[in-house]
């Protein structure tokens, strides 16, 4: 039964139904999209873990093979992310509990030139269950800006978050102009192409896999200090 509604997950991600006011696809008008089905999941108990990782992200990894074989381009894929979306914002209610106390705060963004952010606002989502305020400046963010938002918070963390090749290069001098605006800040990287050895020479403080690797990380670099 849960397996039959996470596969419909995945598959209105893929499509890109949001909601059923979607107009999109046209094919699927008035039935339930992503985020009635996400709803429905969390009504019959099924584990958000499991909505997150066999549904929307399941949904996500399909459209991305797709994507890199050509047989669907950008409009597609953006239609997919806003379903996505959608789903996210339902199950932060159960991952973030804003009532618990603050951890500190990390300023999260996706560096200069990369407008992928469905990867960093999962980590956003998490870091905040796990009690952190998070800062989001969002995408395309200039080294210049995570250096304002560092000044504008001091002792905060720094995660950045890359998708190209071509663009997690802009690391080194974002994190170059953090640590001349506040040294020691603690820089955490990921994102998709980003390794351990990439973190190493671009001078952060470590490199996180996936959300809970930058929390287990976050926790250890910040007792360590
Ligand atoms: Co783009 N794209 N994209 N794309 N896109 C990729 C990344 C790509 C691999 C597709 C492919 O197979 N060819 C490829 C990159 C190739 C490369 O550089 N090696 C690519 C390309 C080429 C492009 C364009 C250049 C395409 C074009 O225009 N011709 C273009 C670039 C735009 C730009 O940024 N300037 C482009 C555009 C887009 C869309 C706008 C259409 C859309 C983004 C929408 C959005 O984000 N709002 C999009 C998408 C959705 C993808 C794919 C299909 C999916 C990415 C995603 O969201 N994954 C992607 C292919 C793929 O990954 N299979 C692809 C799901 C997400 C949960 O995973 O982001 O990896 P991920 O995040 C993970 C971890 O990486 C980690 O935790 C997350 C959760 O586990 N993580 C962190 C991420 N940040 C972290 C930070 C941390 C710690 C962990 O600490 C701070």
């Amino acid at each position: 039964m849960s397996e039959d509604l996470l596969h419909q997950i995945a598959r209105c991600v893929e499509v890109g139904k949001s909601d059923a006011q979607a107009k999109y696809p046209p094919a699927m008008a008035g039935q339930p999209g992503v985020s009635e089905l996400v709803q429905q999941a969390l009504d019959q108990a099924v584990p958000a873990e499991r909505i997150l990782k066999e549904g929307l992200t399941a949904g996500m990894s399909t459209i991305g093979v797709k994507f890199r074989n050509n047989e669907v381009f950008v409009p597609e894929v953006l239609m997919a992310a806003r379903a996505m979306h959608k789903g996210m914002a339902k199950l932060r209610a159960v991952f973030v509990d804003d009532s618990m106390p603050s951890r500190g705060t990390i300023v999260m963004g996706t560096v200069e030139g990369d407008m992928h952010d469905i990867g960093k606002n999962l980590v956003c989502m998490m870091l905040e269950g796990a009690g952190w305020k998070v800062v989001d400046l969002g995408v395309d963010c200039a080294p210049q800006k995570f250096a304002d938002a560092v000044r504008q918070h001091p002792g905060c963390a720094v995660g950045l978050s890359a998708l190209l090749t071509t663009t997690m290069v802009n690391m080194k001098p974002t994190i170059e102009a953090i640590q001349t605006a506040q040294p020691d800040t603690v820089v955490l990287v990921g994102g998709a192409p980003v390794t351990g050895d990439f973190a190493r020479q671009v001078g952060a403080s470590g490199f996180a896999p996936d959300p809970q690797g930058a929390i287990e990380l976050l926790e250890q670099l910040l007792t360590a200090a």
